[in-house]
């Protein structure tokens, strides 16, 4: 989001941080992301958000998003996810990170992560069956070497670009595609 070159697609497109917290994590990660370094594994603490205000998005109303980071381990058991991850209850999708290359069984580890996302939305009094859930694979270059076969896939991740983002239908009709090939891709081909 604080890529500002992002501009240069959308010419309405401008972000502000909405408080001091905010600033700094947007500046500071930005910072060190351009310089190719990654920020320290994040603590299992129920983290003050980074608010940020979005505006001039092509074909989408301005917002204001609250990004909550909290420990990956927090959603290892349903008790830790009550206790440091609350705010999952009032998303309206919940987002889950994997990284296949580095699971043993990722079909066994996947639902394990799911039944306690399930369990603990329960005990927050959550429902589900309101919110989308989109799963995401990580660590997309690791995954190449099991690609083969799957070109839309590859090309995909090959040529994504903030370049592509500047033609919104397009862009989201691709991302639709790929979308629907991942349902399909499983790390044995
Ligand atoms: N191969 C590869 N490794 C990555 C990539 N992004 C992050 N990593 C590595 O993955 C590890 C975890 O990255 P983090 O960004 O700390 O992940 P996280 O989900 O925030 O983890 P926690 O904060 O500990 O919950 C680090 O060792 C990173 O170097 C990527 O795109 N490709
Ligand atoms: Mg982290």
């Amino acid at each position: 989001m604080k890529k500002l070159t992002l501009a240069e697609h959308w010419p309405d497109f401008f972000t502000l941080g909405l408080n001091e917290d905010s600033l700094n994590t947007v500046y500071e990660n930005v910072a060190m992301l351009e310089k190719g370094i990654l920020p320290d594994s994040t603590p299992k603490n129920f983290p003050r958000p980074t608010i940020l205000r979005v505006h001039g998005i092509p074909l989408h109303p301005d917002r204001t998003l609250l990004f909550f980071d909290t420990g990956g381990e927090c959603f290892e058991r349903p008790s830790q996810l009550v206790r440091f991850a609350g705010f999952v209850r009032r998303a309206h999708t919940a987002m889950f990170l994997v990284s296949l290359p580095d699971m043993d069984d990722p079909a066994k580890e996947m639902h394990k992560l799911l039944n306690t996302y399930v369990v603990g939305m329960g005990e927050l009094g959550g429902a589900t069956r309101e919110q989308n859930l989109v799963v995401v694979y990580t660590k997309a270059d690791a995954l190449i070497k099991y690609l083969d076969g799957w070109e839309f896939l590859t090309d995909y991740l090959t040529h994504g670009s903030l370049e592509e983002l500047a033609d919104q239908d397009h862009y989201v009709r691709r991302m639709h595609t790929a979308s629907e090939r991942l349902k399909k891709f499983n790390l044995c081909g």
